[in-house]
């Protein structure tokens, strides 16, 4: 493809938008580096692949997951935790790139969470038809750091509930390139993915991708 320098103003927009206390999305905040991340990506998962992990329920999750950084979030038969080596290879993690550690800062920051440094980052992979049920996110220390999620290619329609799993949930469409920061009032908010659509995204192709980056220890 030819380089292209200027904005001609045919893409999505930008800009911030407050969803509720402490959640703030940034679209297309990661648009212009996304080719970057996605070779990060490529590059972590040569490493630790993606895989589906199972539940401690017994049931292989839709979306499939892998990890960077000093630790990483795992799921099987004796429940949920964050650990610093891979189960299926018995390493480590692949490192968290620097790349993927400034853009979290940089969102976090413009939320109003200076000096974020997340020491693991989950990667779920969607194709389509893969999904997340609403859960929370409860399984990290501190929960006073907020978690930095960056979408990419396909799009999803992400579920986004209240402190009770039977509070009605809002549907926020999530493009590719969007930031969203969840911290304070909202860290600990029911949410979920529907089901993904079928489609074909120019850089990832048949499949979304999510970065989640968390403060776990
Ligand atoms: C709101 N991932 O990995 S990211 C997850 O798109 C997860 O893959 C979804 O939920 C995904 O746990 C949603 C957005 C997100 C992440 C964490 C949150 C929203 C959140 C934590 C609290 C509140
Ligand atoms: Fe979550």
């Amino acid at each position: 493809m030819t380089p292209d320098l200027f904005d001609h103003g045919d893409e999505a927009p930008t800009g911030r938008e407050a969803l509720a206390p402490g959640a703030l999305v940034l679209r297309g905040f990661a648009r212009n580096q996304a080719e970057g991340l996605v070779a990060e990506i490529d590059a972590i998962c040569a490493r630790a692949p993606f895989r589906h992990m199972l539940t401690p329920g017994g049931q292989r999750m839709s979306a499939a997951m892998t990890n960077c950084g000093p630790l990483g979030w795992v799921s099987d038969r004796r429940g949920y935790r964050y650990q610093a080596v891979d189960p299926d290879s018995g390493k480590p993690w692949p490192p968290m790139p620097g790349a993927f550690l400034r853009l979290a800062a940089d969102a976090a920051a413009e939320a109003g969470f200076a000096g974020f440094v997340p020491d693991a980052c989950l990667i779920n992979r969607y194709e389509p038809g893969a999904r997340m049920s609403l859960h929370q996110d409860r399984d990290e220390r501190d929960l006073s750091a907020p978690i930095v999620s960056v979408s990419l290619g396909l799009p999803a329609i992400f579920l986004f509930g209240g402190p009770n799993r039977s509070d009605r949930a809002e549907r926020v469409l999530l493009l590719h390139g969007d930031v969203v920061v969840w911290g304070g009032p909202s860290r600990l908010r029911f949410h979920g993915i529907l089901p993904v659509k079928e489609g074909a995204h120019a850089l990832l192709g048949r499949q979304r991708i999510n970065l989640t980056f968390r403060k776990t220890a």
